[in-house]
């Protein structure tokens, strides 16, 4: 059993975490991988205050479990879902894509451990000073909106940078990734594509079968040329013509910026691979099959535990 101070500081039984994926991670997801013994996390992705409510009263009517909610900073509703998140309380808030602390006093007051995802020391820095408590170290690896850097040199800078737990993310698929990031200084990982091949992920089957069909080198980053929204995907009819667009000679970042509206959905609820934007991460390459969350928890666990052999010491109880 790999226990870690994350296990302990939030009453879950293994250091895994299930990334607040858009349009993906709703309560049903989220409490399959909380009953599983991890931490299920529900995105309030873009949208409104009342969505999100509903999904938390659901999650804690299909589990005891601690849960999580991540807040998507990039959003147009992201202080109406920072309040509901405070109001319910919630044990957990994940932030991705931003700055989180205008929103740190409010989660802290209401008792909430606030862990964002950052994608460079000097961000973990400064949310580790504003209250975090602990962070999520995502390299470039992710699926969706990434930093710079790889999980590789990420994570053993962030965990000398900062004395909160770190949680490493992006690349991570299997009980190798598991017990890699644990000797790089993570004290637990968090997963999001795995996940997307999890029997209680609704996502569209037709996206489920564009990751299993993905391999190493399927996916591709959208938005690099002018920065500030970079998205990893899976190749496709999307990808090419966003690619051709944001490169064409009289492109600007105003002229891009709706290019994505609406993609992430036409691909994870309508199923339109092809048209849609399916956000993976490098590892699905690895992937090959469905499972229920619980058993990816308990697979993985067990690799990395074999691995680790008498390293995995340090970690278990
Ligand atoms: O947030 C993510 N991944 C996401 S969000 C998302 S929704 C979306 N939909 C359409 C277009 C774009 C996004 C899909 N995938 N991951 C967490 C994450 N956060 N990765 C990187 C970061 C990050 C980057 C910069 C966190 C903080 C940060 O700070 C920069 C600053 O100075 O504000």
């Amino acid at each position: 059993m790999i226990k870690s101070k994350i296990c302990e500081m939030l009453g879950i039984e293994y250091p895994i975490f299930q990334g607040g994926m858009a349009w993906v991670a709703d309560a049903n997801l989220a409490a399959a991988v909380s009953e599983g013994g991890g931490l299920g996390i529900i995105a309030a992705m873009n949208a409104g205050g009342d969505y999100l409510r509903e999904q938390i009263r659901l999650v804690r009517e299909k589990t005891k479990r601690p849960f999580g909610v991540n807040i998507m900073l990039m959003s147009p509703h992201a202080d109406a879902a920072a309040a509901v998140a405070a109001e319910e309380r919630v044990p957990v808030v994940t932030t991705g894509a931003g700055n989180p602390t205008r929103y740190m006093k409010m989660w802290l007051d209401a008792g909430i451990k606030v862990i964002p995802v950052i994608a460079s020391v000097s961000m973990a820095k400064m949310v580790a000073r504003a209250g975090a408590a602990a962070v999520i170290a995502e390299g470039q690896e992710a699926g969706g909106h990434i930093g710079e850097l790889t999980t590789m040199a990420l994570v053993p800078q962030v965990a000398s940078a900062v004395t909160v737990p770190v949680i490493a993310a992006g690349g991570i698929g299997d009980g190798r990734g598991f017990a890699a990031a644990l000797i790089l200084g993570a004290c637990g990982i968090q997963m999001g594509t795995r996940f997307l091949l999890a029997k209680e992920c609704g996502v569209h089957q037709n996206y489920k079968d564009a990751v299993i069909r993905a391999t190493d080198i399927s996916t591709v980053v959208t938005g690099r040329r002018f920065g500030g929204n970079t998205c990893r995907c899976i190749k496709n009819a999307f990808t090419r013509e966003f690619i051709r667009t944001e490169y064409a000679p009289d492109a600007t970042p105003e002229s891009i910026a709706e290019l994505g509206a609406g993609s992430l959905r036409l691909a994870a609820i309508e199923g339109d691979v092809k048209r849609g934007s399916v956000m993976a991460g490098q590892i699905a390459g690895l992937l090959t099959r469905e499972q229920s969350a619980a058993e990816i928890i308990r697979e993985i666990t067990a690799e990395a535990e074999e691995l680790l052999g008498g390293v995995a010491a340090k970690w278990v109880e």
